[in-house]
């Protein structure tokens, strides 16, 4: 076997990734790999009814099964006063049920025992008599007078009801839509869908009874979060809670979240005095764990005859489930929803939101959402469509028209948004070249003509990620700036400690290659330690693509001190001022004159000697930061999809994807590419496959992947992709964040391009999942409208 030669370079560019080395080795380190000691396996017994009153639980025959060392139920953790967790948008959720079931599948009781088995084994032992009550299935249920309460558990509550939230001038926006030549309104669902990384989620719990520490190894996306909350909960201090994230097998925002199963791991391994494992399996994960969307929106587009748009009015009613377990770190209910005037440069938008209670499982946003920016762009992506229908005007000349042009930057959008950069007409331009958009309209007519359905959609998205700002972020009280710590060793190898833990975007090595940037040091010899909050800074942790943002402009920041340092050192090596000395990367050399020059390694190796240091000067070569954002950055793309559509069967075949994306400076093109790739396979996913349903007892319809479907690559076309590179003004490398970026953007251009080539059956719009079926419906004039609720 061949091995190629892995280039690295001294800073950015393409590199394979550094660990990818033990990953196609087998050598990666899950939380199911973990075995300690004695370690014992937990497992849930979960609610049939998704509404149903517990009248009593009898666990002693379970108990009395060989090999189980505890059953845990709600009255168990009532004594400890922990049936209840808070959540991460100010809610609160039970972690065993006490009163009663509020989703199909919620947890009732934990067994602990010897393996996995007998642990399961033990659930069937278990009996529950549960009173069925009438269930809420669908967000406008909720709403309706005498519709049963949900969280009755709350003091007062006579509804379902969770928050009414408002963004934008209303009036003002008003004012605009009735003075506009055109109005133009859709209903427009974003299903409820799923994250489905390839690992489930789980943990493993040790409680030292001696030294009373405690080390919870879990699949979590924000290792120091999840400190945090432990330590408020169990009213410990943090440095007796370790909260180690290993190896992660992808998150997709669904690991940002606090799980009952962490709790009862933690639980289980207090009452036991082991070390106790607990994790889910893919039905468990699917629909217990985790979900995303649910939006059920109504748009507004006001513009004149010629297609200048004025304004926007959304109306939109959110389905948050039986408890509001968001992972939605923002200050705004409805997240960071109001940025759904995208990229268009409008007079005024207005927008309501009402988030309401459902017997579905909690959660909410995740899944590369960027806190609800994933269901703004899609839809006013549609609603551009939608206009472009009803004007008959091309939908890329009416983009073209509207779009926020780049003279207009740093632009403030009429909801308070600051965009940093971009030159969005250049993006699409490039985009349509590429595709060679006007001989693909003219092939599509032509097709027309023989009876062909192709269609081409386009979005065009604007994205804010790096959380981020005071002003917009908060998660318990705490703010978003994350810590760095790097240590340059007597050999000049260095280590770089971070708060941010990567789920396979590759931190390992795109960290380093900041470092490797800014000191010339290569990339194979910096280390990056994250996922371990007894090793690492404190920081909120990675989500909202706010890793480069954030952590990677701390890194940067560091990496500069540390120069800082260098430059005193060498001075005193070279018996010259620091002013004297000129930096290259990798060394330091006396102004004028070259070959007086001290190499990074060099001054790593003088800083731990006994040279003498200038008055004040430490030595060694370390620095330690924190990096408190002043804004978000603002990625932004042009996405074009060309589509085939068979209108007999209704099947849908993706010919072509064309995406161009602009995350500012890219620090690994290759890693950025990767990222992308995925996202437009999760946009092919959502678009035309994807749907947590239920049916009206609240029983879920997608339990495993063979009802809940993830795109292969007989689905994805090879992705063709361009780049514009627009730096952040206000990063110190100029990189925007783009893990998010092509779930957020690519989901519309699918759905536009299937119903492009659904226009000559007069089909304006039809709801995601564009299945075989829905799209034949649609083809009949019967679109399926799935539960819309607002009017
Ligand atoms: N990058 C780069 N140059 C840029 C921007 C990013 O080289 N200008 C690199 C980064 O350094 C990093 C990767 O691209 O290695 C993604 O960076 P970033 O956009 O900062 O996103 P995060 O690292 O914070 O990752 C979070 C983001 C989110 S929120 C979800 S959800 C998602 C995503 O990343 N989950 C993922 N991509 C994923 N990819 C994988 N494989 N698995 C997941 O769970
Ligand atoms: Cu919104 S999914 Mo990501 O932010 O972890």
């Amino acid at each position: 076997m061949t091995v190629t030669e892995n280039p690295t370079p001294m800073g950015f560019g393409r590199m394979h990734r550094k660990e990818d080395a033990r990953f196609v080795r087998g050598k990666g380190n899950y939380v199911d790999d973990i075995q300690l000691p004695g370690m014992l396996h937990g497992s849930f017994l979960r609610s049939p009814y998704a509404h149903a009153k517990i009248v009593s639980i009898d666990t002693s025959a379970a108990e009395a099964l060989p090999g189980v060392k505890a059953v845990i139920t709600g009255k168990t953790l009532e004594t400890l006063n922990l049936a209840w967790m808070p959540t991460l948008s100010y809610d609160t959720q039970a972690v065993l049920a006490t009163d009663k079931v509020r989703f199909q599948n919620q947890e009732v009781a934990f067994v602990v025992a010897e393996n996995h088995y007998i642990a399961r084994d033990a659930l069937e032992l278990i009996e529950v008599d549960y009173e069925p009550l009438p269930v809420v299935a669908d967000a406008k249920q909720a709403l309706a007078p005498g519709a049963p309460v949900i969280r009755d558990d709350k003091e007062g509550k006579t509804d379902n009801h969770i928050f009414d939230w408002s963004a934008g001038d209303a009036e003002k926006t008003d004012r605009v839509f009735a003075e506009s030549e055109v109005v133009v309104a859709e209903e427009v669902l974003y299903p409820r869908v799923h994250p489905s990384p390839l690992e489930t989620c789980g943990a493993v719990a040790d409680f030292d009874k001696v030294t009373g520490k405690l080390t919870i190894y879990s699949t979590t996306q924000a290792p120091h979060a999840h400190r945090t909350v432990y330590a408020l909960v169990a009213g410990l201090p943090e440095h007796k809670i370790r909260v180690i994230s290993p190896d992660i097998g992808g998150g997709f925002g669904g690991k940002v979240g606090i799980y009952p199963g962490y709790v009862l791991a933690i639980v289980g391994s207090i009452v036991t005095g082991k070390p106790v494992k607990w994790m889910e399996d893919r039905n468990e994960h699917l629909t217990a764990t985790a979900f995303a969307r649910d939006y059920h929106m109504r748009g507004e587009i006001a513009a004149t005859k010629d297609g200048k748009i004025k304004a926007l009015r959304v109306k939109v009613l959110a389905d948050h489930g039986a408890f509001n377990g968001t992972a939605q770190p923002t200050k705004f209910p409805a997240g960071f929803f109001h940025i759904f005037t995208g990229s268009y440069d409008l007079e005024a938008a207005s927008c309501d939101v009402t988030g309401v209670y459902t017997n579905k499982a909690p959660g909410g946003v995740a899944y590369a959402c960027s806190f609800r920016i994933t269901e703004a762009v899609y839809l006013v992506e549609r609603m551009i469509d939608v206009l472009a229908f009803e004007l008959k005007m091309d939908p890329a000349e009416l983009r073209m028209k509207n779009l926020i042009k780049p003279e207009q930057f740093p632009y403030t959008t009429p909801t308070g948004w600051e965009y940093d950069s971009g030159d969005y007409p250049k993006a699409l331009k490039l985009a349509m070249d590429m595709v060679e958009y006007d001989k693909l309209r003219a092939e599509q007519a032509e097709k027309l003509q023989r009876g062909e359905y192709m269609g081409i959609g386009i979005s065009f998205f604007t994205e804010g990620v790096g959380a981020g700002p005071r002003k917009h972020m908060d998660i318990l009280g705490l703010g978003m700036a994350d810590g760095a710590e790097l240590r340059v060793h007597p050999t000049g190898k260095a280590v770089l400690r971070l708060s941010v833990q990567t789920q396979g975007q590759g931190h390992e090595t795109t960290f380093a290659q900041i470092v490797a940037e800014e000191l010339g040091i290569s990339p194979d010899d910096i280390e990056v330690v994250h996922g371990d909050t007894d090793q690492t800074p404190f920081g909120l942790g990675t989500y909202g693509s706010r890793s480069t943002p954030v952590s990677g402009a701390a890194t940067a920041i560091v990496a500069r001190k540390v120069r800082d340092r260098a430059r005193i050192v060498a001075s005193a090596m070279l018996e010259v001022s620091p002013d004297d000395l000129e930096w290259e990367k990798g060394k330091f050399f006396v102004k004028g004159d070259p070959d007086q020059a001290k190499t990074i390694q060099e001054i790593a190796m003088a800083a731990h000697s006994s040279l003498e240091l200038p008055e004040g000067v430490e030595g060694h070569l370390d620095a330690t930061t924190v990096y408190n954002p002043p804004n978000l950055t603002y990625p932004f793309g042009a996405y074009i999809c060309v589509v085939d559509v068979d209108p007999a069967t209704g099947q849908v075949k993706v010919r072509r994807f064309i995406a161009v994306d602009d995350c500012g400076v890219r620090i690994n093109p290759m890693i950025v590419e990767g990222q992308v790739h995925g996202g437009l396979a999760d946009g092919i996913g959502m678009a035309l496959m994807q749907l947590m349903a239920f049916d009206e007892d609240g029983n879920h319809l997608g339990a495993s992947l063979m009802d809940y479907l993830l795109p292969t690559s007989l689905e994805c076309p090879s992705w063709e992709l361009g780049e514009t590179v627009t730096p952040s003004p206000h990063h110190p490398i100029g990189a925007k964040g783009v893990g998010e970026s092509a779930t957020v953007g690519s989901p519309a251009a699918v759905v536009n391009a299937v119903l492009d080539a659904l226009k000559p059956f007069g089909v304006r719009h039809a709801d995601m999942p564009l299945t075989p079926s829905n799209v034949w419906r649609a083809v009949q004039g019967r679109p399926i409208r799935t539960d819309l609720a607002i009017s």
